[in-house]
């Protein structure tokens, strides 16, 4: 006995090096991922200010349309939880539908036909086949009609689940069509970085809104951000998804759309909204202390509002006549947040030099 006691304190020592030198590479690596991640947020924070000041600046010099946008409210109970609510959110994807579908109206009830089945047979076979009603004991052991049905019965269930469950996945992970609006999501402890870089717009830094803030604009505290992610209706938004800092998830439960937000990957991932309106989310993978407070807010706006938001944001439309101001401030500020943005993951610079 002391043996093995010996035995396994010497083992126990003999590992304590190995986990004080597993631990110990941590710590520079944490500085060393931290590091970049203070420098695109103070980059980004700075960047879209002089940005919006040079797109303000410009049309007042050629007396052109000050490029202006309006952040449109939220509507209650739509996009965003509601109190004592049990279903999921009404959803404004095709895909988020035909998920809604399958939960609700294949789902839940097999699930409840099933298990009320066997909770009854298990009933049935406690008073039917109790010991003090059969005196004498069955010697029944086999019944080839019952086994095929309790083998077969569970195969076509199986079946029947897996052919809308395989499509639905395909559906969410179908290739975006070409003219898909870009947008590059980035975690960071704690708030969220939306670039788009078919639209030359800079990263936008969004973060949480403080609760005087949020109910002065009649948004819900701890979903309202400073600034969303504002897309077109009915066209496919490719996310292109990573983290900065730790993994992040980016989760919108009415698009029906959550995404992994891993530093140093590239995860893709398509939502086609097809409602106007504000809709919110939340990290959904525990990153640290302020987890709780990083919020997503979503805007689907028509696709003549989209080229006004992407205009007040100083970028341009692909395919559009690239103003005669914008163009230099808009192409001079993402330079800078980008080349620390791109640091910490080796891939991310590729849209850059692809714009
Ligand atoms: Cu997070």
């Amino acid at each position: 006995m002391t043996i093995m006691k010996r035995l396994f304190l010497a083992v126990m020592f003999a590992m304590t090096p190995v986990a004080v030198a597993a631990a110990a590479p941590a710590a520079p690596v944490a500085t060393a991922t931290a590091a970049p991640v203070a420098a695109p947020a103070d980059a980004a924070a700075t960047a879209p200010a002089d940005a919006a000041t040079t797109a303000t600046a410009a049309p007042a010099a050629d007396a052109a349309a000050a490029p202006t946008f309006e952040y449109a409210r939220p509507v209650d109970g739509v996009g965003q939880p509601v109190p004592g609510g049990w279903d999921f959110q009404p959803q404004v994807t095709e895909t988020g539908r035909y998920a809604h579908w399958l939960n609700n109206v294949v789902l839940l009830p097999l699930m409840t036909i099933v298990s009320l089945i066997v909770l009854g047979l298990m009933l049935w076979i406690v008073a039917r086949y109790r010991a003090k009603a059969n005196p004498v004991p069955s010697k029944t052991t086999h019944n080839t009609m019952i086994e095929v049905i309790w083998t077969l019965v569970p195969v076509f269930i199986l079946v029947g689940i897996a052919v809308p469950s395989i499509d639905l996945l395909a559906k969410q992970y179908a290739p975006p069509p070409a003219d898909a609006v870009t947008v590059k999501v980035t975690g960071y402890q704690w708030y969220w970085g939306y670039e788009y870089p078919d639209h030359s717009v800079p990263e936008i830094i969004s973060r949480m809104l403080p609760e005087e803030q949020a109910v002065a604009r009649g948004e819900p505290y701890q979903l309202a951000v400073d600034n969303r992610m504002v897309v077109p209706v009915n066209r496919t938004v490719k996310l292109i998804v990573t983290g900065a800092d730790v993994i992040h998830s980016w989760a919108m439960p009415a698009f029906w759309t959550k995404m992994d937000a891993v530093p140093g990957r590239l995860n893709e991932v398509t939502f086609k909204a097809d409602q106007i309106g504000v809709y919110y989310g939340q990290c959904s993978e525990l990153c640290g202390i302020d987890h709780g407070f990083m919020p997503i807010a979503v805007e689907v706006v028509s696709e003549a509002d989209f080229a006004r938001w992407v205009a007040s944001r100083g970028g341009t439309m692909p395919g559009a006549a690239a103003p005669a101001a914008a163009p230099a401030a808009a192409g001079a500020a993402p330079a800078a947040p980008q080349a620390p943005a791109a640091a910490p993951t080796d891939t991310p610079a590729a849209p850059a030099t692809a714009s």
